[in-house]
């Protein structure tokens, strides 16, 4: 149906037909260090091909979005500073534990640092110059960073959310923006997590109580309400 996405538990948006105007597409955490060889989750010793494999999915929604004229694309990235001033004690101390402490050297440089390769953004979803990038020491992105400014700039009140990990940073987001009154959308096939029992339930959680942090659609479901 034009301008409506057939999603669960409800249909999005929950006021009417999509605003584009109104509405951004979120890439959360496409970085070399979440699904990357090397990286902070592969050097924890999760399996990647589980945050990987939404990028072809999140790629075609991507080119889709970059044809809409004035769509918002925004971006974020975990990371922290060099001297890991913005990196909570406890945080540091349990990524040491589990055996990629943040900071510590490996295949993509130093774990979790802004700047360092693994903190980049992959190729196949990298973002161009006109789409802001935000970066968040974080696993929420409203805490410690400017994206409600962006956003309140850009007149957005509806996301559209893809990204991982599934349960941990979209999961805090979706959860943060929907405390602040942002509709939200997940794109099933967009998101990963780094264990399956997990994804799958981050996913059951948004639907449960009427949809209680927003809606869940399939990239398809996404597209055929944009193209209608
Ligand atoms: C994690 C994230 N898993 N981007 N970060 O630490 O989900």
């Amino acid at each position: 149906m034009k301008g409506i996405v057939e999603s669960e538990p409800y249909h999005w948006p929950y006021d009417g037909k999509l605003d584009l105007s109104r509405t951004a597409l979120v890439l959360i955490d496409w970085q070399q260090d979440f699904c990357g060889r090397g990286g902070y989750v592969d050097q924890m010793g999760y399996d990647i091909s589980l945050t990987r494999r939404g990028i072809a999915p999140t790629r075609q929604v991507l080119d889709a979005c970059r044809e809409i004229p004035g769509f918002t694309i925004l971006h974020t990235r975990e990371g922290h500073k060099p001297d890991l001033s913005d990196c909570p004690p406890n945080k540091l101390w349990r990524s040491k534990q589990i055996g990629a402490g943040i900071g510590d050297p490996g295949p993509c440089g130093r774990i979790l640092v802004r700047g360092e390769p693994g903190w980049e953004i992959i190729e196949e979803l990298a973002p161009l110059p006109n789409e802001p990038v935000i970066d968040k020491p974080t696993k929420g992105a409203f805490g410690a960073t400017d994206i409600e400014l962006v956003l309140r700039n850009r007149g957005v009140t509806h996301l559209v959310l893809t990204g991982i990990t599934t349960d941990v940073c979209v999961h805090t987001i979706m959860r943060e923006a929907n405390d602040l009154g942002y509709e939200c959308l997940l794109l099933s096939d967009c998101t990963g997590a780094t264990d399956q029992g997990n994804y799958e339930a981050a996913l059951k959680m948004i639907k449960m109580q009427g949809g209680v942090f927003g809606a869940v659609a399939t990239s398809a479901q996404f597209l055929a309400a944009l193209e209608g």
